[in-house]
Order: structure tokens, then sequence, then C-alpha cells
């Protein structure tokens, strides 16, 4: 009988707490707990003489901070994770074996870690990029690792190319800008020479690479996967996270200025939220092809740059995954978590999606380098909460303690064990799928079709979201100073919609495309953030509020509170503001300390005392919120200041005149923007 590690028989959060320590009211010490008396002086030859060689304090406080850094990762430095845990709806054996997904009633606990891509570790979190969407699941059977993004599909096809794509993207190697930003010469110049990109760029420039919150963004693990049920019976599967508070975004004027306001916005927005018992939400769905389907699309289910209609191949939804745990140390659990692909348990198994493929190498590769060694496994963000046996030895920072002479299989000294556990009783099985096949370097036909796709992302926009796309193009392509790149990308692009082509060409001064666009004839509903889930919850609204306020306040913010609103007191000062009858309100922010942009809505209720400067401020809010869509309230003497500045009459835009504010104002925040309002 094999002896079961200790910690791994406790539950991820309980295996975690062995590790925490608090260093609250506990004497110094050094690292070998040796009490120090002393912790400001280096020991000195006399008061003004020089340092001591003899110093082991000063030795080993200054060679630790030394050392204190590690290389970030290459791509995703930037990012933020919370624990979780995911719940089942109903059995999957029809098509997986996996044991998590067998019984509703487990919960596995969960760890996932959102990110930018390009960006470095210190960079803003609120840029153009795809996010990383990586769920860490401790399963009884081990870790699996659901690695994706928050876009369906990705810039290459192949996994050869990914240090070109990297290359191109981050800050150009001889100036090293711009900072976490494809807006340059050499991501243009990749995406034009490499067309395969046509459909990634497409969402890349769409509001989904501006995501309101970490919280409001889809995920989708990308590749086509394998499920293989207890008959060893395989289908085809795509991965989606869908949140439950619908998918929504920033616009790029207000990701730009949040940018300077509050880089950490995203990170902020997540550990508030979790802090604030508004635990974010997921529901997790799938899409399956038969494998005699496998042929039947006008895609190659291998190809990474295509995604699954949805309307053709819906997505059921199978489980949900709730964060309810912040970290306790960034850099001991998010910083050290180390996902991979090829992280799987039986029953998930992989394509042939070349992609894929090649990311089954590169992710421990990686951590090689990043966590110092082969042993990150034993690092306790990394651990699986089932044992873990193998002949495996030694290596930097080894923590187990292996007992006992025999390293090495097969033997007859320990009984041959660690054993290989058949099958049927557990052990990973790769699903034998017939491959044969001459050696080549090539591409198969089936991937060369770039366009498609991107037009039908294209077609599914709505008029506002078409906009924002032009816009983002043109601010792109803006910004590069190759005018023979900005007209590639033209030409390129007009394989898309020669709507777009023309008016980005406009926008650029380069060279429109002729022709018009062939008829619609498919679109898919399901890829418009118009078509998603809008609710009130956990929007965040500036209420702008001075001395004097009317005695109804209190009232009105009760029912937003109600409909899980935040309103939140901005003010001049940080002291309390009183109303008429005397009541207070405790001021969150001033007007110095925060902006519009870091809110979902305005209220402006100002007072008949307010002076001149905080009308000014006030009004500076409410045209901000205007401007960016947003909805905006006014009661009080802030009706009176809003129409003043003609901002009373216009879609979204509700104030106390009439007598059903809160309920019109509620309905406001729900519908998040107001694009059919007349913005110059
Ligand atoms: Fe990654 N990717 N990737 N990637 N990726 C990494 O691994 C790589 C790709 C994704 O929060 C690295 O630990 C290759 C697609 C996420 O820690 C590295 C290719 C998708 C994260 C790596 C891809 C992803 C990474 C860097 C082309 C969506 C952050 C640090 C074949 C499905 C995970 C690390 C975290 C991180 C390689 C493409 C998602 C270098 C070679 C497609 C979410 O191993």
């Amino acid at each position: 009988m094999t002896k079961k590690h200790p910690v791994n028989e406790k539950s991820k959060q309980e295996q975690l707490e062995q590790f925490k320590t608090d260093d609250r009211n506990q004497a110094l010490t050094t690292n070998q707990g040796l009490k120090l008396s002393e912790d400001e002086f280096s020991l000195k030859a006399g008061e003004r003489g020089p340092t001591l060689m003899e110093d082991f304090h000063f030795r080993e406080k200054m060679t630790h901070f030394d050392h204190e850094r590690i290389p970030e990762r290459i791509v995703h430095a930037r990012g933020f994770a919370a624990h979780g845990e995911f719940e089942l709806y109903d059995s999957l054996s029809e098509y997986t074996k996996a044991k998590f997904l067998q019984n509703p009633s487990v919960k596995t606990p969960v760890f996932v870690r959102f990110s930018t891509v390009a960006g470095s570790k210190g960079s803003a979190e609120t840029v153009r990029d795809a996010r990383g969407f990586a769920t860490k699941f401790y399963t009884e059977e081990g870790n699996y690792d659901l690695v994706g993004n928050n876009i369906p599909v990705f810039f290459i096809q192949d996994a050869i190319k990914f240090p070109d794509l990297i290359h191109a993207v981050k800050p150009e190697p001889h100036n090293e800008m711009p900072q976490a930003a494809s807006a340059h010469d050499t991501f243009w110049d990749f995406v034009a020479n490499n067309q395969e990109s046509a459909h990634m760029v497409m969402w890349s420039m769409s509001d989904r690479a501006i995501p309101r919150s970490l919280r409001m963004m889809e995920g989708f693990g990308v590749h086509t996967f394998r499920l293989v049920n207890a008959e060893g019976k395989a289908h085809f599967v795509k991965f989606h996270w869908k949140p439950v508070l619908g998918t929504h975004s920033l616009v790029w004027d207000e990701a730009q200025t949040i940018s300077g306001k509050d880089p950490d916005f995203h990170r902020r927005d997540l550990w508030e939220s979790i802090e604030n018992g508004d635990y974010p939400e997921y529901e997790l769905g799938i899409q399956i092809i038969d494998e005699e389907d496998e042929f039947k699309f006008d895609f190659d289910i291998l190809d990474p740059t295509k995604l699954w209609p949805e309307e053709d191949i819906p997505v059921k939804l199978v489980g949900k995954m709730t964060l309810n745990r912040n970290v306790d140390n960034v850099f001991a659990e998010t910083e050290q978590v180390a996902f991979h692909p090829g992280h799987v348990v039986p029953g998930i198994d992989f394509s042939n999606d070349p992609l894929l493929q090649g990311r089954l190498f590169s992710y421990t590769d990686t951590q090689l380098i990043r966590l110092g060694g082969p042993n990150f496994h034993e690092l306790p963000i990394n651990r699986p909460v089932c044992p873990f046996h193998n002949n495996q030895r030694d290596g930097y920072g080894r923590q187990t303690i292996n007992k006992g002479p025999v390293s090495y299989h097969r033997n007859s000294l320990a009984a041959n064990t660690p054993a290989p556990v058949p099958e049927s009783e557990g052990g990973y099985a790769h699903y034998q799928e017939k491959v044969e096949g001459r050696k080549v370097r090539s591409r198969s036909e089936s991937f060369k079709e770039h366009f498609s796709q991107a037009t039908l992302f294209w077609n599914s926009m709505s008029d506002t979201e078409k906009e924002h796309i032009i816009s983002a193009f043109s601010f792109e392509l803006g910004k590069v100073k190759s005018k023979s790149v900005q007209q590639q990308v033209v030409d390129m692009f007009a394989n898309v919609s020669t709507v777009l082509a023309k008016q980005v060409a406009q926008a650029i001064g380069a060279t429109p495309p002729s022709g018009e666009d062939a008829p619609v004839t498919k679109s898919s509903p399901a890829l418009s953030q118009e078509q998603t889930i809008k609710k009130p919850n956990t929007r965040k609204i500036a209420v702008i509020v001075a001395n004097d306020f009317s005695g109804d306040l209190p009232q009105v913010l009760n029912s937003l509170k109600q409909q899980g609103i935040q309103p939140e007191i901005v003010s001049t000062t940080l002291q309390n503001v009183k109303g008429t009858d005397g009541s207070e309100l405790e001021v969150q922010h001033t007007f110095l300390t925060s902006d519009s942009v870091l809110f979902d809505a305005v209220y402006v209720v100002g007072s008949a005392s307010a002076d001149e400067k905080f009308r000014k401020e006030a009004l500076t809010f409410a045209q901000e919120a205007f401007e960016h869509f947003k909805p905006i309230g006014a009661t009080d003497e802030g009706v009176k200041w809003l129409k003043a500045a003609g901002l009373d009459s216009s879609p979204g835009v509700v104030t106390g005149e009439t007598t059903r504010f809160t309920d019109e104002f509620i309905e406001a925040i729900s519908a998040h923007r107001h694009w059919n309002r007349h913005v110059i």
C-alpha cells in the first residue's frame, strides 16, 4: 500500500492554509530562526566606520531582497486571480468519464487567473488586448487546466509562428515602445503578412478587447478538444465560459483615460466584488460535434482561427463557477501558479489542432525558466489535491522528502511501485485516434480560407459595434508610420468588408478599395454584445452631493442598493455631507480622487447652497459620462444644472421631474449604455 502524502488528503483551501503564515505580533528573526535585537543599523567598525563582512543579518536581508524578482511571463504577464468553486448541473457521463464532471453534488475547487497578453507586469489593465482566462480545477483525479482567452479564435494556426506573433506585438525592440499596445508598425506588418490573423483581428478591434470587467467577459477554450466517455467513445468539444452578468465593454476613450486614472481598474473591480460578497459567476458551456461529423462543416474544426457558430452548434450550459475568495498573497498564488493545457484528467483529450499541439510543449518549458526548475508542481498553489507519486527526484527547491532507496521503474525492491494504474481504474490513456501521414512542413488546404468567419463576425455586429470597430482600426493604423503597412492592411480587410476598409482608408489617408460588399447571407447574433444579459447588479454610480441636499436622497440610494446598484458619494472633501433634514452621508471620493470614467453612471444631486466650483465639477462628471453614453440621473439642484448645460433631454438621462425617477433611473442603469444619444 502506498502511503498518502498528508498534504494531499486535505481540501485545496486546507492545503493552502498549512503554508500560510501571519507575521503580525511575532518576534523578528533571521531565516534560521535567530531572534534579532535590532533591524535598522548594519554592523560597523565604529559608528562612522565601514560595514563588516560578519554582519550575517545584513547579508541575509539584502541577498533575499536582491533575489526577490522572477522573470515575468513572456505573455500574459499582467494578471490577477481568485479562488472559487465549480458545480456541475447534470452528469456529463454521456460524453466524458472525467470524475469532476459526473456528480452534481461535488464542488471542485478552482483557481482562475485573468490577464492581458501583450503588456508587462506593471502595465495598465484597460488596454486593447485579448484577456487570458485560465482556470485550474483541483479535481480528485489531478489538476485540470482550461487555459483560455476571452476571444474564441486565435491569430495564427500553427504554434511555430507564436514567437513571431509575440515579437511583432510586444514593444518594438529598438526603443521598447509602445507598452501594452498593438497600435504600432510591427504588429500591423505581421497582420498584413499573415492573413490567417484576419478573424482574430476583427475581435481585437471590437469591444471584446476592452472589457468593462473581468466579471463581464466570456471565456473560450479556443481549440477543439475531445471528451471521452467510459465506453471509450469520443466527441469533439469546444469550451465556453458565460458570465452571469452578461458580456460588457468599456468605450475606447474611457478605457484610455482609466489606464491613467486607475491602471489597476480590473483587479480592483474583481477584488472589491469578492470582498463585497458579489461573487463573480460564469457558466461553463460546451459545444459538441460527433466524431462522424468532423468533415461536415465549411471550415476545418481543427483550425483555431475558426469558431463554431452557436446557432449551428448550440452551447449547452453544464455548470457554474463562482469566484468567492481573494488570494492572500499575489506572488505566492497569482504569480507562481503554473497553467498548462496539457494538465488533463481521464475523459479529456486533445485534437490535432497544430496550435494546441505546440502549446503542449511550451507551457512546461516556460515554467522551468520562470519558476526556476522542475519542482514548480510542489508550490502550494500548484499542488494537486490528490496524492502524487513517481520516481522523479531532486532539482532546485525540492520540498518533498521521498523515502527509500528506489527511484526507478521497473523494480523488485519496492514491488514495482509506484505502479501504473490500468485505464479501467483511472489511469490516463490517450485516445487511440488513428493517425498516419508523411512527415511534412506544410498546412492543410482546409486551413487556407481566412476571411469568411471574419466577415461573419462583421455582419453580426450592430451598427454601434461596427462604428467602434472602424474607430479602433482607424486609431491603431493611425499610429502606424509605414504608409505601405497601412495600405496593406486596408487591402487585406477589404476582403472582410469594403465598407470597413473604405472608412478606415478615409480615416488614415490610404487608397480605399473599389467594389461593394456581397449581400449578407449569414450572421450569428450570439457574436454581438447587443444581445447580452443586462442587469443593474454591481453597477457603480457616482452620486454627486453637496451639503444641504434634500432629505429624500437616502431613500433613493436605498432603492438603488436594493437592485444591487452601488452608489458611492462624490463631493468636494471627504467630510460627511449633511442634508436639509439633518441626515448625513459618508463621502467616499472627492473630485480630486475620482473621475466619471471609474463609474457606470452619474447621479447629480448637488444642492442650492453648492458654489460655482462645485457645479462645474459636477457637470464635468456628467458631461464625460454623457459622451461615454452612460446613464445620468439628476434630482434637486442637479436638474437645473443639467438643463442649463443642455444635457437633460437625451436618451438615458433621467431627471427628478418625473414622478417615477428612481424606477426610470434603474431602468436607464440596467441598459448600461445609451447608444442612441446624439454625441458630437
Ligand atoms: Fe498561451 N502561453 N500560448 N495561449 N496562454 C502562456 O505560459 C503559448 C495561446 C494563455 O494566467 C505562457 O505560463 C503558445 C492561446 C493564457 O498564467 C506560454 C501559443 C490561448 C496564458 C504560452 C499560445 C492562450 C498563457 C506564458 C501558441 C487561448 C496565461 C506564461 C500555440 C486558448 C496563463 C505561461 C496564466 C500563457 C505559450 C497561444 C492562453 C509561453 C506557444 C491560443 C490564458 O507558455
